[in-house]
Parts: structure tokens; sequence; C-alpha cells
């Protein structure tokens, strides 16, 4: 359990952040749970396997990867103990095979539309959305990048990081300037913490004025995916939690110690209609957002009846 704890704490602080790595951690947690469990009957297995899943799933609310990794991994049909934990361990260890292959082949069928010469704005730090533009660099196609900064936790400056690594020349920006050099982007590229059977997207707070501002501009706004971030509970019209994280991310408190008539939010995400979105780059190929339905239903992993 202590190792479980740990995995918890990290995906809490954010030191584990980004909802690709956020559903792999979790699933690796659940498995080595497994492995190490001490049960003497079925109903303890089973009960000490559904806590640390809750457990695990309460660490943070938007990201749909994570659930969804935790019931993908945690699946077991044997009522024996020993047949459950090695199906556990091998459903865990199939979901991150798969996890790592989702971003090579995102990576690969979505640097396709990447043209030579493109100017590409990302937002936060999606693994997904960067495997896209350092496949594409890859591939020889020369493009640069614009980053915002994304406050209040600057994601974008993993993002210049990591990009800057690859060679891939990189503008920083404050989130409040992407309006104003949209007009000098060719594509905007995000990633998802969560997609609704609507075809509606989750990611990092801020999105959705990029997605607004290429609409005005006529850019192209695409999205990268991997089928785990698509949210089943939304076809029964579950709605996606958006975190509220702590204030002082975002002011100091002692800057406003005196102040009695201000309160500070701190959405962690926002929502972008379908209708500003392009398309999705999925490990199954891009599709229209319309599509989601069809993702979640045929490609999830599991029956619909089943959420
Ligand atoms: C990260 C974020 C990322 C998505 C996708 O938010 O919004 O765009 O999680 O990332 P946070 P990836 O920093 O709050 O976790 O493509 O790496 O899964």
């Amino acid at each position: 359990m202590d190792k479980v704890k740990e995995t918890a704490k990290k995906i809490r602080t954010m030191e584990i952040r980004g909802a690709g790595r956020i559903a792999k951690a979790a699933a690796e947690a659940i498995r080595d749970y497994a492995a190490g469990l001490e049960a003497a009957s079925m109903e303890e297995f089973s009960s000490s396997i559904q806590e640390v899943s809750s457990f695990l799933i309460s660490t943070r609310p938007t990201a749909v990867s994570l659930p969804n990794a935790v019931k993908l991994a945690s699946r077991y049909s044997s009522g024996n103990v020993e047949e459950a934990r090695q199906e556990i361990i091998k459903n865990a260890n199939i979901f991150i095979e798969r996890a790592d292959r989702a971003l090579e082949k995102i990576g690969q069928i979505g640097s396709r539309r990447i043209q030579d010469g493109d100017v590409i704005m990302t937002h936060c730090n999606s693994h997904a959305a960067l495997s896209i533009i350092t496949t594409a660099f890859k591939d020889g196609k020369k493009i640069s990048v614009i980053a915002t900064e994304s406050r209040p936790r600057r994601q974008g400056l993993l993002t210049i990081r990591h990009l800057n690594g690859f060679g891939i020349p990189t503008t920083l920006i404050v989130d409040s300037a992407v309006r104003y050099y949209m007009k000098d982007v060719d594509k905007v590229i995000v990633g998802a913490d969560a997609i609704a059977a609507n075809g509606a997207l989750v990611n990092k707070i801020g999105t959705s004025q990029l997605a607004l501002a290429a609409h005005e501009a006529r850019k192209s706004f695409m999205v990268a995916a991997e089928t785990f971030k698509f949210s089943p509970g939304t076809i029964v019209g579950n709605p996606i939690e958006i975190e509220e994280r702590a204030a002082d991310e975002v002011v100091d408190p002692a800057i406003i110690a005196d102040l009695s008539h201000v309160q500070v939010k701190n959405p962690a995400f926002d929502f972008t209609p379908a209708e500003y979105i392009d398309m999705i780059v999925t490990d199954i190929g891009i599709i229209p957002p319309a599509m989601a339905y069809t993702v979640i239903k045929d490609h999830l992993g599991w029956e619909v009846e089943e959420i």
C-alpha cells in the first residue's frame, strides 16, 4: 500500500502529471499492488483491489484516462486469488504497453498533417501533442512552435524545454497573447484530459480560448488523444468534473491577506465544444469529433452496458 500511496501523492501534487502519464502510473501502481497482495480469500482480494482502485481514481478528478486505466488494468474474471492476480498483472502490462504504442502512433498519424514550414501553437504540456510535433520535425519538416506559458503551473516551460532538446525553435508567450499571435499560426495542436461522447474536449484551462481564436482566424485546431482519454460515462450523461485547485497556485496568500472582498478561483481545465475542433488524432486514426461515441463504443475495450 505504501507504493500506492506514494503514486497517489505524486499524482495529487502533480509530480506525475499529464493525463497519459497519470494513467500509466495508476496502472503500474495497481499491478504492483496486486502482485504483492496477501489475501486469504477471494472476497478479501476483491475488496482490497476495489479500495485501491477508488483511492487512485480520487487523486485527480478530471483526467478520464485515470479511471479508464484503473478499470482496464484491474480487470479479472477468475474466482481464484492467484489467477486473478496474474490477470491484473497481465492487463496492467497490456495497458502500459498500449499507452506507449498509442503515443508513437499518434505521432506518426498526426505528423502526416504537418507541412514543412508550419508554425504550430500548443498549450500546456501534452505528450500526445508533442509526439506529433517531434515526429514531424524528425521527418525533416522545418517547423516552429509557439508555446503558451499555461498559468498558474507554467507547464509551458516543460514544453519549451522538451522541444529545445530536439532543436525545435520555440516562442514562449503568456496565455493572454494567444489571439494576438494567431495570425502567425498554421495549426493549433493540444492534448486532452477527456473527450466527451459528443466530441467536446476537456483540457488545460485556456484551451477553449485557443480554439475560439483559431476558429475566428480559420486556423486548423487539432487534438491529440489516445482512445483511453474518451469518457464512457458521458454516453449516459455523466458530467466531467472540472478540478478546482488551490488558490495559492494563483497568488501568494500573503499578497492578498489584507483584502476582505476578494476570492481567488483556480479551475485547472475547461471545455471546448466539438464545433471548434477540426480533428482528433487518436491511436486508431484521425476522427472528426462527431465520431467520439464510436470510439467509446467500439475501441475502448469494454461494453457500453458496463458503464
Ligand atoms: C495537463 C494537460 C494536458 C493533458 C494531455 O494538465 O492539460 O494537455 O493532460 O496530456 P496537468 P498528455 O498539467 O494539470 O496534468 O498528452 O501528456 O496525456
